[in-house]
C-alpha cells in the first residue's frame, strides 16, 4: 500500500473532516450547518481529489523524467459510472470518509447517491474501455484515454405506457467535481476546404490544405486512479468550441445572432453521444465528432513528444495508439497529413511511422456494424484526408497485386474504397494496425475467416486475440462489499489485483460452512436490489425467488424476444392448464435494456416485454411464481447492484453474433450461472467452469451458419412446433395488448416470416436448458456449489490480464515501476 504522498492531506478522521469543512466553505462557500446535499457531495469529491492530486502529479513528473512508452487509448466512448466510490477505494478512504462524515452528522450513502454518472458510452465498447483505463492505471501503465466530453451522454430511459422514451442525460447540471478543464491548452481543429499544390523550398512538389473553417478543442482532464498503488494516470476528454477568429470577425461585422449560431454550430460537435451502438449512419456530424476528437488527441500528444525534445522518426518507441473499433480510425490518414505536410516526411517514411503506432481492436461481426464512410461526405470534410486515403489504398493494392498476382477480384475485395460504398474503415485500420484484434477467441477466429480473410490471408502474423475482461475493483470489490470480505476472509485480500486467486476458492464449494455464507450473501445482495428498485421505480421484488437477469442493449441478434418467448410459454402453459402454476419455480425475471432511439423493431421489443411484465404480474394465477421487473434507464450504477444479486445470467445471442459480452464475466464473478450459447467469450467462460456448472443451449456458430446456407425458414419451426405456435399465438391474442391482436404484429410476424436471429431454431433448446436450470436450482446445495465454481475459475476474466495480453502481443512495452 502506497502511504500517502507529500502534499496529500492526512490519512485520518479528523485530516480528513477537516479537509472535507475547509472545501464545504471554500469551494462551496457555505457553512456546513447551511449546506445543501450537493453541497457536501461536492465538497466530499474535492477533498478526495486533494488526497488523489499529489499522486497525480507524482506520475506526471515521471511520465515527465522517463518519457517511457505510453498507450493512446483512442475511444469515442467511455462509460466510467459513479467516481466517488472508486476514488475512494484507490486511496484507502472508504471508512475514514464514512466516519468523518458521520461526525459532521452526514450519512455517506446520502452523498454516494447524489452522483450522477458520466454515461459517456452506449454499451460494451463504452464500458470496456473504462476498464482498461481502470488496468492500466492499476498495473502502472503509462496511459492516456482520449476521447469526447459529450455535453448529454446516453439518453435517460422512461417508459410511457410501457414504450420506451428519451430524455436528454444532464449529467453536467449539477456541476461535475471530477474534471479538470485546461482551456489554455486547448487545440484548432481545421474542417472542409480545398487542397492546393504547390513547389516546395527543397524544389518537392507539397500539399497545402486550405480549410474553410475550424473549432477549438479544450481539454478536460479526469484522474484515473490506480487501486492502492499511488499512480494516477489521465483521461483526456475535448470539448468542442468555437475558435476566437470566427467569433469576432462576425461580431465585427455586427451580426450577433450570425456570431452566436457560430458558436452554436461548433459546440454541437461535442453536444451529444450518439445511442446508436451497430448500425452507423452515415451523420456527417459523427464524422465531424470521430475527427475531432482525433485531431485533439494526435496534435496533443505530437506537441507534448516534440516539447520533450523527441524525434518524431521515433513515435512509435514513444506511443501506440490503440483504436477501439474503427470510430477514430481517421487518425490514420491524420498522422501521415501531420508527418507529411507538417513535418516533410516522405511518404514512405510517413507511412512507416503511421503503420507502427496504431493497433485495431474490432468489436463486432455484423456486416452492417462496419463504418463506411461515403467518398463524397469525407471529401467536403475533409479533402486532404481522402486523397491521403486513396495514396493509402493506392500503395496498399501495389502490395496486393504483388502477393497474389493477376488476382485482380482479389485485389477488388480487398480496396479500402469500394465503389458506390465509400471508405471501408475497418480495412483502413487493418491496413495501417500493426496488429489487429479480435475480443473473444470465437471472434477473433471468425473476424480472420469471415471478415477479413483476404487481409489475415496477406498478413497472417498481423491478426491476434485478446479476450476482454473487467474490472475486479468495480465489478466484485465495491459492488460485492459482502462477497469481497468473505473472500478475504478467507483467501486475504491479494485477489483485488490478482484475480486468478479466486481459483484457491474452488476447495470451500465443498465446504457447506462457506456455501451457507455465500448464499447468505446472495441472498443479502437480493434484499439490497430490492430495496432499491422499490425506491427507485416502485417495484416490488419478491422473496426467495431465483433471480433470471438479462441486462444490455436491445438488439435482434442478443435476442431478448427469446427470453421472453420462454415467459410467455410457461404462462401459457399455466393458463392452458398444461402445468399447475405450484410446478413453476419461483422466478423474477429482470430486464435492463436501453434501445437505439432509430431502432423501431428494438423500441417494439421493449414495448412488448413491458405489456407481457405488466399482464403476468397482475394475474393472480401466476403470484408468487413468476414476476418481470423491467426498471429504466439500465447504466452503471445499476448494473453494480443488480448483477451481484443474479442467479441466472442470460447470454443467449445467435451464435457467432456478439463478440465478447462483458455482462456475462461480470455475472459469474459474482456467482451466478450462465445459461447461454457457443458465442463470444461464453465458450471460454464454459471452458473454465465446466460443463456442469454452465447451461448450454442452441446452435453452435457452424450449425447456424450451415442452416443460414440451407435457407432458414421460420414459419416452419412455428409450425411443428405446437407449444411455439401456442407461444406466439397467445402474443398475437391480445391478451397482452387489451384485447388488439395486431398492436405487437411487428415482432410477432418477424419472428415468424424473417427471424434473422434464428430464435425459433434454438427456442426447444432453450426452453430445455430452462427446465434443467430449474430442477437444479431445486437443489440448492449444488446450486450453491456451481456458484462458487464460477466465481472462482472465472478469474481469467479481469481487465488486468486483458491488459497484460495487450502489453505482450500488441503493444510490446512493460509496466513501468
Ligand atoms: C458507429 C456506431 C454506430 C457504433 C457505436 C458504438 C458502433 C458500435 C458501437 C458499440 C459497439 C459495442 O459496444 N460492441 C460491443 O463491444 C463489447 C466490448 O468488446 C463486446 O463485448 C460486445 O460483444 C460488442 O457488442
Amino acid at each position: 500500500l502506497a502511504t500517502a504522498p507529500v502534499g496529500a492531506p492526512p490519512h485520518s478522521v479528523d485530516g480528513f473532516v477537516k479537509e472535507f469543512l475547509h472545501e464545504l466553505n471554500t469551494n462551496q462557500g457555505v457553512p456546513l450547518s447551511l449546506s445543501s446535499v450537493n453541497d457536501q457531495y461536492m465538497a466530499l469529491a474535492s477533498t478526495v481529489r486533494n488526497y488523489l492530486m499529489a499522486r497525480w502529479l507524482e506520475t506526471n513528473r515521471k511520465v515527465h523524467e522517463n518519457k517511457p512508452k505510453t498507450i493512446g487509448y483512442l475511444s469515442a466512448e467511455y462509460l466510467l459510472g459513479r467516481q466517488l466510490g472508486n476514488a475512494l477505494l484507490a486511496t484507502d478512504l472508504s471508512d475514514i470518509a464514512e466516519k468523518g462524515l458521520a461526525l459532521c452528522g452526514i450519512d455517506i450513502a446520502t452523498l454516494r447517491a447524489q452522483e450522477v454518472e458520466p454515461g459517456l458510452g452506449n454499451g460494451g465498447l463504452g464500458r470496456l474501455a473504462a476498464c482498461f483505463i481502470d488496468s492500466l492505471a492499476t498495473m502502472d501503465v503509462p496511459c492516456v484515454g482520449y476521447g469526447i466530453r459529450y455535453e448529454y451522454g446516453i439518453f435517460r430511459q422512461t417508459f410511457v405506457d410501457g414504450r420506451q422514451v428519451e430524455q436528454p442525460d444532464t449529467w453536467l447540471s449539477l456541476g461535475s467535481p471530477w474534471e479538470f478543464p485546461h482551456p489554455e491548452a486547448s487545440v484548432q481543429v481545421d474542417f472542409g476546404g480545398h487542397t492546393e499544390r504547390y513547389i516546395g523550398e527543397d524544389g518537392r512538389e507539397r500539399v497545402r490544405w486550405v480549410p474553410a473553417w475550424n473549432v477549438l478543442g479544450v481539454p478536460y482532464n479526469y484522474m484515473v486512479p490506480g487501486y492502492l498503488n499511488g499512480r494516477v494516470n489521465t483521461l483526456r476528454l475535448w470539448s468542442a468550441q468555437a475558435t476566437k477568429a470566427f467569433d469576432l470577425q462576425i461580431f465585427n461585422s455586427g451580426d450577433y445572432a450570425q456570431a452566436v449560431r457560430a458558436q452554436t454550430f461548433a459546440e454541437n460537435i461535442s453536444k451529444v453521444l450518439y445511442p446508436e451502438d451497430s448500425t452507423p449512419q452515415g451523420k456527417e456530424l459523427r464524422l465531424q465528432q470521430q475527427y475531432f476528437f482525433v485531431a485533439c488527441s494526435l496534435r496533443d500528444f505530437i506537441d507534448h513528444s516534440l516539447e520533450d525534445g523527441f524525434d518524431l522518426h521515433n513515435l512509435p518507441e514513444r506511443v501506440t495508439f490503440q483504436l477501439n473499433d474503427t470510430h477514430p480510425v481517421i487518425a490514420v490518414p491524420e498522422l501521415m497529413r501531420i508527418l507529411i505536410d507538417e513535418y516533410d516526411f516522405e511518404w514512405d517514411e510517413a507511412w512507416d511511422v503511421t503503420r507502427r503506432c496504431f493497433a485495431y481492436t474490432c468489436h463486432t461481426l455484423l456486416p452492417e456494424a462496419l463504418e463506411v464512410w461515403p467518398t463524397d461526405l469525407l471529401g467536403r470534410l475533409l479533402p486532404r484526408h481522402l486523397e491521403l486515403i486513396y495514396q493509402i489504398n493506392d500503395h496498399f493494392l501495389a502490395e496486393v497485386r504483388e502477393a497474389f498476382p493477376g488476382d485482380e477480384l482479389r485485389a477488388h475485395h480487398m480496396s479500402i474504397i469500394s465503389h458506390g460504398q465509400g471508405v471501408r474503415m475497418a480495412f483502413l485500420a487493418t491496413v495501417a494496425g500493426t496488429k489487429v484484434n479480435g475480443v473473444a477467441e470465437l471472434h477473433s477466429q471468425l473476424l480472420r475467416d469471415k471478415v477479413l480473410p483476404d487481409f489475415s490471408a496477406l498478413w497472417p502474423e498481423k491478426f491476434t486475440n485478446v479476450t476482454n475482461g473487467v474490472t475486479p475493483r468495480r465489478f466484485v470489490r465495491l459492488s460485492n462489499p459482502k462477497l469481497s470480505e468473505l473472500i478475504n476472509d478467507t483467501i486475504g485480500n491479494g485477489w483485488v489485483t490478482d484475480l486468478e486467486r479466486l481459483k484457491e476458492l474452488e476447495p470451500y464449494a465443498d465446504d457447506p460452512e462457506f456455501r451457507a455464507q455465500f448464499a447468505e450473501i446472495k441472498a443479502w445482495n437480493k434484499h439490497r436490489i430490492a430495496d432499491l428498485l422499490r425506491a427507485r421505480d416502485g417495484i416490488d421484488l419478491p422473496d426467495g425467488h431465483l433471480v433470471d437477469v438479462m441486462v444490455k442493449r436491445l438488439h435482434e441478434y442478443k435476442r431478448q424476444s427469446l427470453k421472453l418467448l420462454h415467459i410467455v410459454s410457461l404462462y401459457e402453459q399455466v393458463l392452458s392448464g398444461k402445468i399447475a402454476a405450484s410446478e413453476v419455480t419461483p422466478r423474477t425475471v429482470v430486464f435492463g435494456s436501453k434501445a437505439a432511439p432509430g431502432y423501431a423493431m428494438a423500441k417494439e421489443t421493449i414495448h412488448l416485454i413491458n405489456k407481457v411484465a405488466a399482464t403476468i404480474n397482475a394475474d393472480p394465477i401466476l403470484e408468487g411464481r413468476l414476476k418481470i421487473a423491467f426498471p429504466a434507464n439500465y447504466n452503471v450504477t445499476l448494473a453494480e447492484k443488480l448483477i451481484p444479486a443474479a442467479d441466472l445470467s442470460e447470454q443467449i445471442s445467435l451464435a457467432g453474433m456478439e463478440a465478447s459480452g462483458t455482462g456475462n464475466m461480470k455475472f459469474a464473478l459474482n456467482g451466478a450461472l450462465t445459461i447461454g450459447t457457443d458465442d463470444g467469450a461464453n465458450v471460454e467462460i464454459r471452458k473454465l467452469v465446466g460443463d456442469k456448472h454452465f447451461f448450454l443451449f442452441g446452435m453452435s456458430e457452424p450449425e447456424v451458419a450451415e442452416l443460414g446456407a440451407q435457407g432458414y425458414n421460420p414459419h416452419s419451426y412455428y409450425d411443428a412446433n405446437p407449444q411455439l405456435k401456442a407461444t406466439l399465438d397467445l402474443i398475437s391474442s391480445g391478451v397482452f395488448s387489451n384485447g388488439d391482436r395486431h398492436l405487437f404484429d411487428m415482432v410477432v410476424e418477424n419472428l415468424k416470416n424473417q427471424d434473422r436471429f434464428m430464435a425459433l431454431a434454438d427456442f426447444d433448446s432453450y426452453v430445455a436448458a430452462q427446465a434443467k436450470v430449474e430442477e437444479r436450482y431445486a437443489d440448492q446445495d449444488s446450486w450453491m456449489r456451481s456458484a462458487i465454481l464460477n466465481m472462482a475459475r472465472t478469474g481469467y476474466f479481469s481487465s488486468d490480464r486483458s491488459m497484460r495480453d495487450y502489453l505482450q502481443r500488441i503493444w510490446h512495452t512493460t509496466p513501468m515501476l
